[in-house]
């Protein structure tokens, strides 16, 4: 889906933001994500309520609190995973793009509960070699720990790499874009994909990736994991 074709919103909670629903429940996703246009000097809040929220912040700069003394200063690249205990409060310095993810938390027992919230830049993550493919490469934003119900995940593939399989998963993903270009294979077609474009990709949607040039592709997905699967 590219960015131009969806209208914006206005939120209650964030008034003069310009916002649009990338992925909801309407669209058959179990989560919620926004694409946030915040300008300069405004503010705006999602409340916690059971809700976890992740953010990563596009562009701008700003500064972010949890309503628990816990504040962070935002800028291009800085994300965070905020307990569904928290408030997600954001002012922006510059004008600010957010991209903003809302799932209801799917708990662990509360002896086990240790969710204080994650933070932190993608440039201080690690890039992993995937799938023995030193073109491909995986950036983890949030641990792969129990705690945590969902996976942020940022891929960088070099023109000509990709995933080396069609991948069919019982998880979903919403997809954005970052920079580059490449082919994605959804569901039976190939389609190409470049900077701003979103993609949901529903349960058991095969799936699959190349990038062409000229330069690395690079896109950040969510995946719901480390739960059982609801019957
Ligand atoms: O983690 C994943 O499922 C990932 N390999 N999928 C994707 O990039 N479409
Ligand atoms: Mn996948």
């Amino acid at each position: 889906m590219p960015l131009e074709g969806f209208p914006f919103s206005r939120l209650p909670s964030w008034p003069e933001a310009q916002v649009r629903v990338l992925a909801a429940p309407a669209l058959g996703a179990s989560f919620v994500q926004y694409l946030i246009d915040l300008p300069a000097g405004r503010r705006g809040e999602f409340a916690g309520g059971g809700f976890e929220t992740f953010f990563y912040v596009l562009s701008g700069s700003g500064r972010f609190d949890d309503g628990h003394g816990r504040g962070r200063d935002l800028v291009a690249g800085s994300f965070g995973l905020v307990p569904p205990t928290h408030v997600t409060r954001v002012k922006a310095a510059e004008a600010m793009s957010l991209l903003v993810l809302r799932k209801r938390y799917e708990p662990i027992p509360p002896d086990r509960w240790d969710f204080t919230g994650h933070y932190g830049h993608e440039s201080d993550v690690e890039k992993t070699v995937w799938a023995d493919d030193p073109g491909a490469r995986l950036q983890t934003l949030i641990p792969d720990d129990l705690q945590y119900d969902l996976a942020m995940n940022v891929f960088t593939f070099d023109p000509g790499h990709g995933l080396p399989v069609v991948e069919t998963h019982v998880m979903e993903h919403g997809l954005y874009f970052l920079t580059g270009k490449g082919v994605y294979f959804l569901n039976g077609q190939w389609m190409e994909v470049e900077r701003d474009d979103f993609i949901w990709m529903g349960p058991y949607c095969p799936q699959s990736f190349y990038a062409v040039g000229p330069g690395p592709a690079r896109y950040l997905y969510y995946k719901n994991v480390n739960r059982e699967i609801p019957l």
